[in-house]
């Protein structure tokens, strides 16, 4: 039978697994973080759980380590990216009003310039 995270699963998954291919800068046992497709910033990656989590809305007590990982892999990334003084946003779309394309939980890693203001209300 398959399990619901195999029916579930993205193409985030599969670049996890190494099965389809991405500018991968870091894995480990809990997260992966690869380059984005698109990228809108010198720097942007993302950071995501190797675990299939749709959304920040299906957070469980047992995500908290790699909750807390997807954050210290920032720290890293960025330092390594050399923009930890200058700066960067992270970012975590969820849903549909979070615009959320991907329903695999993930981070944005966003830097090299100013990422500009946080929030731009349509008018
Ligand atoms: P979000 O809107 O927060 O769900 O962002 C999804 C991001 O995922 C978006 O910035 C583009 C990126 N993305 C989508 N497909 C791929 C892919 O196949 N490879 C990589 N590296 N990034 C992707």
């Amino acid at each position: 039978m398959a399990s619901d995270q195999s029916i579930e699963e993205t193409l985030f998954s599969k670049i996890i697994r190494k099965e389809l291919p991405s500018d991968m800068l870091y894995q480990d046992d809990l997260v992966t973080a690869f380059r984005d497709i698109s990228p809108r910033l010198p720097t942007h990656v993302l950071i995501v759980p190797n675990r299939h989590i749709p959304s920040v809305d299906d957070v469980t007590p047992e995500d908290e380590a790699a909750m807390g990982r997807m954050l210290s892999v920032a720290r890293k990334i960025a330092r390594d990216e050399g923009i930890n003084d200058s700066g960067y946003r992270l970012i975590i779309n969820c849903g549909e009003h979070g615009r959320q394309e991907v329903p695999h939980i993930h981070m944005h890693l966003l830097g090299g310039e100013d990422v500009g203001p946080m929030i731009v209300r349509k008018s």
